[in-house]
């Protein structure tokens, strides 16, 4: 019985990770800057972290930001670590036969003088099994990690879900 219920929550736990993905990907534009994130010198700076709200009992959920290099080196995103998940990936949706899937990334290049956004319906960081429900105006902290040894943390601010409610349908909702 231990068994099946776990594997009961396990599915649901894959759901839930489509379920955050598969909103109304573009209905909101995030342009505002959160602020948080810091010029250093190594030229990496992060912007307009956010993520949405948790539909009911999700346990999982995305991040979006973007990155900028306006140093002259490359640099590559190699992980995040959050308090608010259990665990981090960084994630792309790439598309298969006609179907959006989430793949897992070993680090995302970050070029020298390029800006890297992550959005949905296109790369994000995934948090799995969130430690509460994202509320509407909460915040918690991500750190990311670099290459180059650099750490940003910046503070990524919960938004509403949107117009619709998200089904399970999968990852349709790009474009
Ligand atoms: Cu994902």
């Amino acid at each position: 019985m231990r068994n099946f219920t776990g594997r009961l929550a396990s599915v649901a736990a894959m759901l839930a990770c489509l379920g955050a993905l598969s909103g109304p990907a573009l209905a909101e534009q995030h342009s505002h800057q959160s602020g948080s994130g810091q010029e250093t010198a190594s030229g990496i700076d992060v912007r307009s972290a956010w993520a949405r709200a948790s539909a009911g009992r999700a346990v999982n959920g995305a991040a979006y930001l973007a990155i900028v290099n306006s140093g002259s080196e490359d640099d590559r995103l190699t992980g995040a670590v959050s308090a608010a998940a259990a665990r981090t990936e960084i994630h792309a949706h790439v598309e298969r036969d006609g179907v959006m899937r989430m793949t897992k990334l070993d680090g995302l290049d970050i070029p020298a003088g390029k800006t890297v956004t992550l959005k949905p319906g296109g790369l994000h960081i995934m948090l799995f099994r969130l430690r509460s429900p994202l509320r509407k105006g909460g915040r918690f902290d991500l750190e990311l990690h670099f290459r180059s040894g650099v750490k940003k943390t910046v503070e990524v601010e919960v938004h509403p879900i949107g117009g619709r409610p998200m089904g399970h349908e999968g990852h349709g909702a790009h474009k």
